[in-house]
């Protein structure tokens, strides 16, 4: 060892361990961001798209509507699906089609597509449901609407004039 090369010195066993804390306050972190964080968390939801054309989706929805409606509300059917079931929701300018009636606590399969343009699907509060619908594509997502209320979900892509008024309803129920 040349004098003075201190890289050259053997690690000192304190620095060691420094190290070794930092690595597993590493660990623990990503393990709790990961797993812990994406389970429990609030974040967005996530899901899976496939390929529908607009034609197909939409008698899709009419047939889970005509299945599963219980009512009216300002020209627009509500639906009221069974926990677990699949349930739809159609977007196109400047609507969203139909109104849900959902249980809390409950776990469905969302399915959400456009049948014209590009549209934003966005509830913030308490459940983060945000979703950009690319025409063609549907969303597949599995959600539990946790909080009992009355959601109204965007448009957070501009769609044309109209698009300030797209706005959707979901009723959750205790
Ligand atoms: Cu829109």
């Amino acid at each position: 060892m040349s004098p003075g090369a201190w890289w050259e010195e053997p690690v000192h066993s304190l620095e060691r361990v420094w190290v070794g804390l930092a690595f597993l306050i590493a660990v623990v972190f990503f393990s709790a961001s990961m797993l812990v964080w994406h389970r429990f968390g609030s974040q967005n939801v996530t899901g899976r798209a496939y390929r529908v054309s607009p034609q197909a989706y939409q008698a899709e929805v009419e047939r889970f509507v005509q299945r599963y409606k219980v009512g009216e509300e300002g020209g627009q059917p509500v639906v009221a699906p069974p926990p677990g079931s699949d349930v739809y929701v159609l977007a196109q300018r400047f609507r969203f089609y139909p109104i849900l009636l959902l249980k809390a606590g409950e776990r469905y399969m969302l399915h959400v597509a456009s049948i014209d343009y590009l549209h934003g699907f966005s509830i913030t509060q308490p459940h983060v449901w945000n979703l950009q619908l690319y025409p063609g594509y549907e969303w597949v997502v599995p959600v539990v609407p946790r909080h009992p209320g009355t959601y109204h979900m965007a448009c957070n892509d501009f769609c044309g004039v109209g698009h300030e008024m797209m706005l959707g309803k979901i009723v959750v129920e205790r």
